[in-house]
């Protein structure tokens, strides 16, 4: 199971040094701009600290952490979107994404020029949401237009059915004809059950990384705090990242980037806090599972229940589940082992509705 995440973001603005410092890869990010016959394409493991703490308690043959695949397409949306060919395909695959990271520059650097001739970070998110905005109208006209030939030759029930979406279509385009993202809309225009068969871009969570350089994280800080009071929602925020210094922390051993970020007053890498920040924005936790040996993390949406937990793992999980046997990662620590926490009681029955907890550590009993 993995992360889908794509990165976008302006000409030179540090894309693909981000995806360098999120993925650890070493894409040309000097010599090459990336170009969209050749999209850069990374795995990395979603770091977090509780899942080595299992690996120390349990011992498993195998660890298996979340994965991460991200995409870091190259090219401006709106070529993308006016290429009928590979732009096409690129952009399918930008629309299967759980959310967008949108790298922004902040950067001060004479020797890379900026495409508008200067550093302006609001400038360059309005111009990005716009471009959102372009391809999203993009899909939703190929899709009226459908509508309309359809409309031709339906019959009575199919037709309401037709005139219905197109109803909503129109209800959305005037919303986008104002540059409103879909993700900002009220449920009322924007149902989100219907929405999820568009894949709209504006739809998505939208993650906006404004690449500082390293002379700029003092202000660091304060320019979150700023850019927050303008874009914070329940699915955008803005964190600064220093995309150049990450990537070369990418580059060293954990304990040598550790000690270099101490340096710069950095508790944290720039892979974890960004994962943090997608986690919060797509609504997702974790969950551990311990059997078979293998002690393996899990992400969801917050909210689903045992079931539907169980079915992730795999459908015959789900079709034949029992219940499941759940200790939470807190309690298991404290007891200090599997052993010792069903010995104390603290391993619960939960049936098929309950709500998995973020660190939840469970075992599902299910039938085959
Ligand atoms: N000084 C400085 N330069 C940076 C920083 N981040 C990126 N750069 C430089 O900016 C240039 C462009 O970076 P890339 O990561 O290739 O940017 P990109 O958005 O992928 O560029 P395209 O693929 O051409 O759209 C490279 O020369 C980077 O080394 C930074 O934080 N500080
Ligand atoms: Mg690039």
């Amino acid at each position: 199971m993995s992360i889908n995440i794509g990165i976008i973001g302006l000409t030179q603005s540090g894309k693909t040094t981000v995806f360098n410092a999120l993925t650890g890869a070493a894409a040309d990010t000097i010599t090459h701009a990336t170009d969209a016959l050749n999209p850069h394409v990374g795995i990395s493991k979603v770091p977090d600290p509780r899942l080595d703490t299992l690996n120390e308690m349990l011992r498993p043959k195998k660890l298996v952490p979340v994965e991460t695949r991200y995409i870091d397409v190259g090219a401006s949306l709106k070529t993308l979107v006016q290429d009928k060919g590979i732009g096409g395909e690129l952009l399918n695959q930008l629309n299967t994404v759980d959310t967008l990271i949108v790298v922004t520059r902040a950067f001060q650097d004479d020797s890379i020029p900026h495409p508008e001739g200067s550093i302006d970070v609001k400038r360059d998110i309005a111009a990005l949401n716009l471009e959102l905005i372009f391809s999203d109208l993009a899909i939703l006209e190929r899709r009226l237009e459908k509508i309309e030939a359809s409309l031709k030759g339906a019959k009575a029930p199919e037709r309401q059915t037709f005139l219905h979406e197109k109803e909503f279509l129109l209800n959305l385009k005037a919303e986008l004809d104002k540059d409103k993202p879909v993700r900002e809309l009220p449920p009322d225009i924007c149902n989100a059950r219907i929405i999820s068969g568009y894949q709209f871009l504006t739809a998505k969570p939208l993650l906006i990384l404004v690449n500082i350089g390293e002379e700029q994280l003092p202000e660091a800080k304060s320019l979150e705090t700023e850019l927050n009071g303008i874009y914070v929602g329940d699915k955008s925020r803005a964190i600064t990242l220093c995309g150049k210094l990450e990537m070369e922390l990418a580059q060293l051993g954990f304990e040598a980037a550790g000690e270099f970020r101490a340096e710069y007053g950095l508790t944290e890498s720039g892979l974890e806090r960004t994962i943090k920040t997608a986690y919060e924005l797509c609504d997702l936790i974790s969950f551990f599972t311990t059997a078979s040996n293998e002690v393996r993390a899990w992400s969801i949406k917050r909210g689903t229940t045992a079931v539907k937990a169980a079915g992730k793992i795999h459908t015959d999980m789900e079709k034949g589940f029992i219940r499941a046997e759940r200790i939470h990662f807190d309690s298991l620590v404290a007891c200090g082992s599997l052993s010792e926490a069903r010995k104390q009681g603290q391993l619960h029955l939960e049936g098929k509705e309950y709500v998995i907890q973020d660190g939840d550590v469970i075992t599902f009993l299910f039938n085959v």
